[in-house]
């Protein structure tokens, strides 16, 4: 299924696989009042909007693994959504723009050389951790209070711009990554991130799977709880966890994103 842009789709729909280049408006674009949409696995080059998620009375849609390049807009989100997986590079204004929602999940994405990394007008209470801002012009502009980090207080996100350093060595920068008055990242990432690199050297190999193993089979409170091993945030220590760092062992950041 092709689509050459400026689809109006409504209720609920999945909608994977697509290749969109040269669209002329957006390149995937809800517009409606279903819950439950997934957007997953798509590329969109050289449209004007990558994915727009518009309006309005809607919840839980998911925005994962899709490539948005070298468009005008990269991902534009108005729907109480998590958006993850996403790669969006090179687009022109910016990487992915929340506005005026709150609850919505930007994790696990990398935003690069994008105009602004992430633009979020108008919404607060929204939680963004894991993701990559590279060398964006302007990594974030934010002027309502969001999240910067995920459930148990360990993750935030890379900064490229960040020059903390690492004192401890636990992968996490010393010092918080101030955005401005009302935001920052209190554990901004020493390396880009790829999901299972628990120690954040750009990795996934043994340390990261002997801190998963050490864990193995607890449970939130338990003597061999580590948070850090959490990597699906369900206060559980399992195969969920085990199966998201084996899935990448042995990438790197640039691998795992193709940089
Ligand atoms: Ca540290
Ligand atoms: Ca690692
Ligand atoms: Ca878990």
């Amino acid at each position: 299924m092709y689509y050459s842009g400026n689809k109006t789709i409504t209720g609920n729909n999945i909608i994977t696989g697509n290749k969109i280049i040269l669209g002329t408006d957006t390149g995937i674009g809800l517009y409606r009042r279903g819950h439950g949409n997934l957007i997953s696995k798509n590329t969109i080059e050289l449209s004007s909007v990558g994915i727009g998620l518009y309006v309005d009375i809607g919840s839980g849609d998911i925005v994962s693994d899709n490539v948005v390049k070298a468009n005008e807009y990269g991902i534009f989100v108005s729907v109480n959504s998590t958006v993850t997986g996403n790669k969006a590079v090179e687009n022109t204004d910016f990487g992915i723009w929340l506005s005026g929602k709150t609850g919505i999940k930007v994790r696990d994405n990398h935003f690069r050389g994008n105009g602004i990394g992430i633009d979020i007008t108008w919404a607060s209470g929204n939680s963004i951790y894991r993701n990559n801002f590279i060398a964006n012009g302007d990594q974030v502009h934010a002027t309502s209070p969001n999240i910067w980090h995920g459930r148990w207080n360990v993750t935030g996100n890379y900064w490229s711009d960040c020059t903390d350093t690492d004192t401890n060595g636990d992968g996490t920068g010393d010092t918080p990554y101030i955005i401005d008055s009302n935001n920052k990242d209190n554990f901004p990432f020493m390396n880009p991130y790829l999901p299972g690199d628990i120690n954040h050297d750009g990795q996934v190999n043994m340390i990261d799977l002997n801190i998963i193993s050490k864990a193995y089979g607890s449970s939130h409170g338990h003597p061999s709880w580590d948070r850090r091993a959490d990597l699906n945030e369900d206060a559980v220590i399992g195969m969920n966890d085990m199966n998201i760092a084996s899935a990448n062992f042995g990438k790197t950041w640039q691998t795992y994103w193709g940089e």
